[in-house]
C-alpha cells in the first residue's frame, strides 16, 4: 500500500467519549475524512451512541440520526430517500454501527436494505463484541476469546461469522474489509463506495483495548498484526460479488504475536493458538482458491 497524504479537514473534534485507543473512534475520524462535509449519519444503539457526546453536545460537526438498535440500515435508506424527495441528491448517507449491531441484531434490516439496493454506505466497525454493554459475546467473536458471557471456562468455541460472504450473496456493488492501522487504504474504500450507486458494505476491524484486555498504546499495533497474521484479510469485492481481490502483499507475523498481548485470548495453551493458526491458515487458502476461481470465469 503506497503511502498518500491525509486530508487535513476534521469533521470530528477532540472532544468525545471513547475510551484511550478506541479502533472505533479513529476509524470514524478516517472516514469523515474521506466523505467530506456533504454527509448525514445513521448511528444505532452501540459504544458510538455515546462517543459523540450527549445531546446538545457532539464531537462531530454533522447531522446524526440515532437510532434503535437493529433499526441502522432501514433508518439509512429512509434518510436517503427522504433527502432525494427534497431534491437533494448528493448528500452521502452513511450507517455507522458495531459488530453486534451488523452481525446480530440489524442484520434483518440490512438484508432488506442491501436486497433493494438502497443507495447508502454501510460501516460495521468490528470490536469483536458488545462492548457498550460490558463485553458480551457476539456473532463476529473469534474463536478462543474471553468475553462476560463467554468467561474462560467456557470460551467461545465457535467460529466468528462470515459476514462478508453473506453481504456478498446480496450482489451489492461494492463490499470492502479494512484495519484501523491502514488508514490510507481505509479511506480509499469509503472514497471508493461513495462512487457507486446502491448499498455499499465495508467492515473494519476496530481494536477496543477495554474490552480486549490490552494497552491502549496496542491498538494500532494489534490492528496490524490482525492483518498480517491473516486473522483480518484485506479485501475488496465489486462488480455485485463476481469480483474478489486480496491484498498480500505483507510480511506475514506468527497468530501468536497477535493473541498474546491480548488479555481476551490470555488462558489459550500454545496448542490450542497452534490450532486457530492451522484454521487461519486454511480460511486464508480457501480465500485465495476463490479469488483465483472468480478471475478465471470470463464474462462475468
Ligand atoms: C433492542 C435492544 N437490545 C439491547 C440494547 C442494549 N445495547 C445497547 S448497545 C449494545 C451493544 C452494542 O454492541 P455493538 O453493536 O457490537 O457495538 P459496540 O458496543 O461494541 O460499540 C446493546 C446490547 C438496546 N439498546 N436495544
Ligand atoms: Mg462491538
Amino acid at each position: 500500500m503506497k503511502p498518500a497524504t491525509m486530508p487535513t479537514e476534521e469533521l470530528m473534534g477532540s472532544g468525545h467519549l471513547a475510551c484511550q485507543g478506541c479502533g472505533a473512534t479513529q476509524a470514524m475520524r478516517f472516514a469523515l475524512k474521506a466523505l467530506g462535509p456533504d454527509t448525514a449519519l445513521v448511528i444505532p444503539a452501540c459504544c458510538w451512541a455515546v462517543i459523540d457526546g450527549s445531546f446538545p453536545h457532539s464531537c462531530i460537526d454533522l447531522p446524526i440520526y440515532h437510532t434503535a438498535f437493529e433499526t441502522a440500515a432501514v433508518v439509512a435508506s429512509g434518510l436517503k430517500a427522504g433527502l432525494e424527495m427534497r431534491g437533494d441528491t448528493k448528500t452521502t448517507v452513511m450507517a455507522w454501527a458495531g459488530d453486534g449491531g451488523t452481525f446480530d441484531i440489524g442484520l434483518q434490516s440490512l438484508s432488506g436494505a442491501a436486497e433493494r439496493n438502497d443507495d447508502f454506505i454501510y460501516v460495521c466497525y468490528d470490536n469483536e463484541a458488545y462492548m457498550n454493554t460490558g463485553i458480551q459475546r457476539s456473532s463476529s467473536t473469534p474463536v478462543g476469546a474471553w468475553t462476560t458471557t463467554t468467561p474462560v471456562t467456557n470460551y467461545k468455541r465457535e467460529p466468528k461469522k462470515n459476514m462478508i460472504d453473506i453481504m456478498a450473496a446480496h450482489s451489492i456493488p461494492y463490499i470492502a474489509t479494512a484495519s484501523t492501522a491502514y488508514p490510507h487504504d481505509f479511506m480509499r474504500k469509503i472514497a471508493k463506495a461513495n462512487t457507486f450507486r446502491g448499498t455499499k458494505y465495508i467492515q473494519i476491524f476496530a481494536p477496543c483495548p477495554t474490552g480486549w484486555k490490552l494497552a491502549p498504546e496496542l491498538s494500532v499495533k494489534m490492528a496490524r498484526l490482525a492483518v498480517t497474521s491473516k486473522m483480518y484479510p484485506l479485501l475488496e469485492i465489486t462488480d455485485h460479488g463476481q469480483k474478489l481481490e486480496v491484498w498480500k502483499d505483507f510480511e506475514p507475523t506468527p497468530i501468536a504475536e497477535y493473541m498474546k498481548a491480548q488479555g481476551r485470548f490470555r488462558h489459550l495453551s500454545d496448542a490450542e493458538i497452534a490450532g486457530i493458526e492451522k484454521d487461519v491458515e486454511a480460511k486464508w487458502e480457501r480465500l485465495l482458491a476463490k479469488e483465483r476461481m472468480l478471475a478465471s470465469i470470463p464474462g462475468l
